[in-house]
C-alpha cells in the first residue's frame, strides 16, 4: 500500500508563456509536495552518496566530500506527471557530470536508490551532458525535508518523478531495472513534450 501526501497546488498561471509548458500540463504558483511514504529524515552526518553495481571501484562520498565536489546554481521549470508545472525553480547542486567523471562503467542505465525505499530509473545519458544535478539546496536555502532534503536528484527534463527525493546514490546497470513508479504503470522514460505519462503512452 502507497499513502501519497498532496500539498497545496495555489492558483493557476495564465500569464505564462505557452511555448514553455508541455501538453497537458498547467503553472502552479504553489509548491506542492508529493510523496508516496513517508519523510524521511536522515542527518548529513549519517548521509552518503554512493555509486554501486556496474563500476570499476564503488564510490561513497560523506556529506562534506560531496559537498566539497562544487555546487552551481540551475534555474528551471518542472513538470510533474499529475499536470502541474512550476516555472523557474532556482536551486542549486551537484552537477552529475562531476560525480561521474573519472568513473569508468560499461553501464547504459542507472537505478536510483533513496532513503526510504523509493527508486527511480533512467539512462546514464539523460544524468550527463549538463541536464541532471544532486541539488541540496532552494531558492538559496538548504532544502527542505519535505522536498527531499537534504538532497535530491534533479533531472528537469523529464516528468519530476524522475527526480528523487532523499536520494543516497546511483546503481550503474547493464541492463534496465525500472523503478518505483515504472513498476506501478509509469511510462519507463517519462518525456514531458512527447507527454510520456503511463506505459504505452
Ligand atoms: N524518494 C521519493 N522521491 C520522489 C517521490 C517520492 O514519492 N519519493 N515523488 C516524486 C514525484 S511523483 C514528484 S512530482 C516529486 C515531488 O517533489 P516535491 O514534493 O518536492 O514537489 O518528487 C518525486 N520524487
Ligand atoms: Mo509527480
Amino acid at each position: 500500500m502507497t499513502s501519497a501526501s498532496r500539498g497545496f497546488l495555489g492558483r493557476r498561471r495564465t500569464d505564462a508563456d505557452p511555448s514553455r509548458i508541455p501538453p497537458g500540463q498547467y503553472v502552479t504558483t504553489g509548491f506542492p509536495v508529493l510523496s508516496a511514504g513517508p519523510t524521511p529524515h536522515t542527518p548529513v552526518d549519517r548521509w552518503t552518496f554512493s555509486l554501486r553495481g556496474a563500476v570499476d571501484e564503488p564510490v561513497s562520498w560523506t556529506w562534506d566530500e560531496f559537498r566539497a565536489l562544487g555546487s552551481e546554481d540551475i534555474t528551471t521549470d518542472i513538470h510533474c506527471v499529475t499536470k502541474w508545472s512550476k516555472l523557474d525553480t532556482e536551486r542549486t547542486g551537484v552537477s552529475l557530470d562531476t560525480v561521474l567523471a573519472g568513473v569508468h562503467t560499461s553501464a547504459r542505465h542507472a537505478l536510483v536508490f533513496c532513503d526510504g525505499g523509493y527508486t527511480t530509473n533512467l539512462p546514464i545519458a539523460d544524468l550527463t551532458g549538463g541536464k541532471a544535478w544532486i541539488v541540496h539546496s532552494f531558492a538559496g536555502a538548504p532544502l527542505e525535508a519535505q522536498h527531499g532534503g537534504p538532497a535530491r536528484l534533479l533531472v528537469p527534463h523529464l516528468y519530476f518523478w524522475k527526480s528523487a527525493k532523499w536520494v543516497r546514490g546511483l546503481e550503474l546497470r547493464d541492463e534496465d531495472e525500472p523503478g518505483f513508479w515504472e513498476r506501478y504503470g509509469y511510462h519507463n522514460y517519462g518525456d514531458p513534450w512527447k507527454e510520456q505519462r503511463y506505459s504505452g503512452d
